[in-house]
């Protein structure tokens, strides 16, 4: 089936809001918008987006009730936080392709996961032991991260500073512009929903460094048992189950090439804001 993008006018969908949102990207003053909900210390829900002035009152409202609302339980404490980012120090680039690869039960999800895992040059060894660590509870308490592990892909040592905390990724959105695009394939695709748009570009985000060669996620949401390998060569991948259902542990580890100079990666994963235009190969 060919591909909107592909087809003759693909392009040409251009409604009132697209060429505002489109003037909006490229002149107007970006603001990076956060929220994060616990419940004493535990960790309840976050969400990072990439915004301009237009889109912040309803992106609020909606992280708002996702945090009131939410599976992991009821939030005590919800910050939102609102900073400006300059357009010009904001940077480009290309949603990884997405595929969506069915499995009967986790086990099996598992199993293809570490498959992935070590076609992206993660080592078999690093990758089982990495699936381990996500199903049992990647924090020092054995409970849920924040933010990602940091792992070394080949001797499978863990890097992150704060493991508690983990390395979160921010500033990250899909350039206004091209919004309607992208959701118009995720609609077409039953796939149209803000966790798999956010974890999507997230995954993009991860992926546009080369010193990370692959991600792997689930949630910690116990309703939610999809999850996703990701990497520049081999795309955002979903796998239908790599949990249980009811199961609250979850998480994200990213593999890193050895002798990476951790400090930048990790500046540039939480502050450099980049924003996602349609896959480079044009189709999903
Ligand atoms: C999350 O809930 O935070 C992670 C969801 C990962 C999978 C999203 C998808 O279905 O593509």
């Amino acid at each position: 089936m060919k591909c909107a993008f592909c087809q003759p006018g693909g392009y040409a969908k251009l409604t009132e809001k697209h060429l505002h949102d489109s003037f909006c990207a490229m002149s107007q003053q970006m603001y990076s918008l956060r929220m994060r909900a616990s419940r004493y210390e535990k960790h309840i829900s976050g969400a990072e987006r990439l915004l301009c002035f237009s889109e912040l009152e309803d992106a609020a409202s909606r992280m708002l009730a996702r945090a009131l609302d939410h599976p992991r339980g009821q939030a005590k404490k919800i910050k939102l936080s609102l900073l400006p980012v300059t357009p010009s120090t904001i940077k480009s680039g290309p949603l990884l392709d997405l595929s969506t690869l069915r499995v009967d039960n986790w086990q099996e999800g598992r199993q293809r996961a570490c498959a992935l895992l070590v076609a992206t040059g993660v080592a078999p060894g690093v990758a089982d032991q990495a699936l381990e660590q996500l199903a049992k509870g990647p924090a020092l308490d054995g409970g849920v991260m924040r933010g990602a592990m940091l792992v070394n892909a080949i001797t499978g040592e863990r890097l992150e500073s704060d493991r508690v905390r983990g390395v979160r990724v921010s500033r990250m959105d899909i350039d206004p512009s091209k919004r309607l695009n992208i959701e118009t394939f995720l609609e077409q695709k039953s796939l149209h929903n803000s966790r798999i748009i956010e974890a999507w570009i997230l995954a993009s985000k991860v992926a546009f460094y080369p010193e990370i060669i692959a991600e792997l996620c689930w949630s910690d949401d116990p309703d939610y048992v999809t999850g996703y390998v990701a990497s520049a060569h081999n795309g955002y991948q979903r796998i239908t189950h790599l949990k249980q259902a009811g199961d609250e542990i979850g998480g994200r580890i990213f593999f890193l090439r050895p002798g990476v100079d951790l400090d930048p990666l990790v500046e540039q994963l939480q502050y450099e804001p980049i924003l996602f235009g349609p896959p480079a190969s044009g189709c999903f």
